[in-house]
This record gives C-alpha cells, structure tokens and sequence, in this order.
C-alpha cells in the first residue's frame, strides 16, 4: 500500500513517515521545507539538531533499507506538479499535515494571519480538488484539532466530530446530528474549522473518503523510529511560537527558567504523547470510511490537564519554579474539558500516559539538548489583541514556588 505525507518533514509528518515506512508501507514525501524557513524567520532553531530531509532519508534507508521518496513542492500553489504526482504514483492513502501549525505564529500580526490562513486553506482545497480530478480513489486523513471544538465547559463530553440536536418543526421536533459548532481560539484553529467544512463538502459532492482527526496538545519527540540513528532525530520546539506548553515546560525546568504558566493556568487542554500520534495514523488509514460515507472524524488524544496541574507536576520532579504571566492569548481564565475519544481506543490504541513517559523523555531531550536553547526566545511574545498585548507588557509578577498558595 501507498502513502503520501504531505508535510512530511515536521514535527508530526516526520516521525509518521518513519513509522509507515517501518510498517511495511511505501512511503513519499510531499513537503517545502516551509518549517525551516520558519526558524531561519524567528531567528530559533530546533532544540534536537535536526539534519536535512537528504540526510534523514539517507539514514532511513541506511538503518532499514527502506526507501522514502521526497517531492519538494508548495501544496496550495504547485497543483500541476502535485496532480502529475498523484497520477504518476497513485498512492491509496495520503496523511495531510501540510499545513502552518502554530496558534501564536499565526497571531503574530496580520501578515501571519494572512500567510497562515492563505497556505492551510489552499493546501487543503487543492489536495481534495486534486484527489476529485485524477479520479484516484484516495483515502484523505488529515491532522486536525482539538481547538475546533474551542475549549469551553460544554457540560458534556466533547463527542467525535458530530453532534445530535433536537430541531422543533411544524411537524413536531426532529433529531439531526449535524459537525459540532466551530469555535475556533485563534486564526490558526479557525484554518481548521474551515478545512471541517471542504471535507464535509468533498465527502458529500464527490464521495472521497476522508478521515479528520481532531488531535491534542503533542507532548515527547521521539519515536521507536527517530530513536533508530542521531539523524533521524525529531525536531522540537521551545520557543514562544512553535513550543507547545508541556515540552516548554519541560525544556524550562532543564534550563533553570521558571515555567512559563499564563495566568492562573486555569486551562484544561487534551494530550497525546507523539508515538501515540503515529500509532493512531497508521489505525486511521487501516480503518477507512467507505465511499460516500460522511466524513469520518475521530478525537485523537489521550488525557486530559489542566495547565498548571501540568506545572505542579514538573516542579514536583525537577523542583521548578513557576512564574504565573499575564495571559498574551484571549482565552478563558478556567475551564473544564471532558472528551470521548472510544474511536481510536476501540480500534486498538494502548495509551502512554504521562506518568508513564514523562521522565524517559525529560532525559533523553531536553537534558541532553538543553545547551542548544537559546533563553531569549522562551517568552511567548505573540498577543492575541491590544488589550492581550497591554497586559503582557506589564511589569512581571513574582516567581512562585508550586503548589500555588
Ligand atoms: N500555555 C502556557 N504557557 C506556555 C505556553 C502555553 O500557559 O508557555 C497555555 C496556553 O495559554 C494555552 C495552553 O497552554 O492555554 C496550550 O497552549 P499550546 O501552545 O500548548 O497549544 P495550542 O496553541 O492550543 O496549539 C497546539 C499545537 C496545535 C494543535 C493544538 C491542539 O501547536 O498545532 O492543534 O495544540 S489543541 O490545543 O488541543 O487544540
């Protein structure tokens, strides 16, 4: 069987490839190195010493004696040479990460906004017209989000994707089970609660076969796979952009920097450790939906914490300290988060919990790395709006010692 991952040399694509590869699926790669050209952008480097996609390749094939083929093009813009892809290689599955991932990058200004929303939409309308046009029948999974859900206190366990409402007719009240509301916490998250609907449109007009997973917060960086060779190592973020809060948290209290928690840390968000991530694409695409099914949208996470919860946790480990920061994103101060996720766990997926990997990774990475991270880019310096921007350049608040008072 063959698949194309799209976006397949960052964080999540990367260690996906590998592990399809090492699965015994044919595997190439669509990507335009956009990510590290980001790096270059914020003037940060990846906190593991990431080599070329040439030299990742390289060593896949060295280690494994598989073969990945790479495809540099821009998804979204190139559609010519990504159709003639399509048709010359004809793979039956294709992974979606093809798009810009970080929130706070993407509200950065309206430039970012404007790239970020311009790249994720187009990526993903042109992959499902290309699909339509070569007539290839391709099963789509894409790498969606938690955050299209928003993060309210809904009462209720998040269900997978739909929802059953009760509509009052003239002939009495009718059930339906209709996407759940979007509610998207930033231009970023807003990208894929559009992305939803050009699935939902797709699946209904041209009966493709399209699986959304809504993931959570990734936390660890290594798989069974990047472990295999030093040039194969995953990237992974620090930094007030791309790092998302457990791996910044982690990196922080390895460089003695009090953890960054945004306001009282009162919120309550999913996680999924990334070998689970990997683990759940490969049961997605051995799992699709049949033709002209309806989008099949699955929850892809495994825990959930609240934030600082989170921080309470690492500095019970490593004896941390946190600093509780005027909050730069508008968000709620608290709230509380149930999700079913019976989806992926009825199709086989064994949970790593935090407990169970938390110290593994500490030591493996973010220790041994922790001489590469540059200080001056921890602060996450992206406000969502004025008021958000005139709140964080207030003076700093004290450094705290957990449990908070
Ligand atoms: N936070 C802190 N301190 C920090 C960084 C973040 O308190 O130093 C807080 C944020 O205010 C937020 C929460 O931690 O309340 C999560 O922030 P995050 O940066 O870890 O995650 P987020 O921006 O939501 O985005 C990440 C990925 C994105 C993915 C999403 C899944 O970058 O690609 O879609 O997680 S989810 O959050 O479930 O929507």
């Amino acid at each position: 069987m063959k698949v194309l991952v799209l976006g397949g040399d960052g964080f999540c694509g990367w260690p996906t490839a590998l592990h399809l590869s090492a699965k015994g699926f044919e595997v190439a790669i669509v990507d335009n190195l956009s990510r590290r050209d980001i790096d270059d952008e914020l003037g940060v480097q990846s906190l593991t010493p990431i080599t070329s996609i040439e030299t990742r390749i390289a060593a896949w094939k060295a280690v494994t004696g598989r073969d990945i083929a790479f495809h540099k093009l821009t998804l979204g813009q190139d559609y010519e040479s990504f159709t003639a892809l399509l048709r010359e290689w004809r793979p039956n599955a294709l992974v979606h990460f093809a798009e810009q991932r970080a929130a706070p990058y993407s509200m950065k200004s309206a430039q970012h906004k404007r790239y970020t929303v311009n790249n994720n939409i187009n990526a993903t309308n042109d992959t499902l017209a290309a699909v339509v046009e070569t007539g290839l029948d391709i099963h789509v999974v894409h790498l969606g989000t938690m955050g299209v859900y928003g993060y309210g206190t809904a009462g209720m366990a998040i269900p997978e994707g739909y929802l059953k409402v009760k509509l009052d007719t003239p002939k009495g009240q009718v059930e339906q089970e209709i996407l759940y509301p979007a509610n998207p916490g930033s231009i970023y998250h807003m990208t894929k609660t559009q992305d939803a609907l050009l699935f939902q449109f797709y699946a209904k007009n041209d009966a493709l076969r399209i699986t959304d997973l809504h993931q959570g917060i990734v936390w660890g960086c290594q798989t069974e796979e990047t472990r295999l060779d030093d040039a194969l190592i995953n990237r992974f973020d620090y930094d007030g952009d791309y790092g998302t809060v457990l791996n910044r948290f982690l990196i922080q209290s390895q460089l003695g920097h009090p953890l960054t928690v945004h306001g009282t840390g009162g919120q309550t968000r999913a996680f999924i450790n990334i070998q689970d991530t990997v683990r759940c694409i490969a049961l997605a695409i051995a799992n699709p939906p049949k033709c002209g099914e309806r989008v099949k949208i699955m929850n892809q996470m495994t825990e959930t914490h609240r934030v600082r919860d989170l921080a309470e946790m690492i500095c019970g480990l490593t004896g941390a300290d946190v600093a509780f920061l005027p909050n730069p994103r508008a968000e709620a101060d608290e709230n509380d988060l149930h999700v079913e996720n019976k989806c992926l766990l009825g199709l086989g997926l064994q949970p790593i919990t935090l407990q169970d990997g938390l110290l593994n990774d500490i030591t493996e990475v973010a220790r041994a790395y922790a001489h590469r991270a540059d200080l001056t880019k921890v602060p996450c310096l992206s406000a969502w709006n004025a008021d958000r921007l005139a709140a964080t350049t207030e003076p700093a608040p004290a450094v705290r010692r957990m449990p908070a008072e």
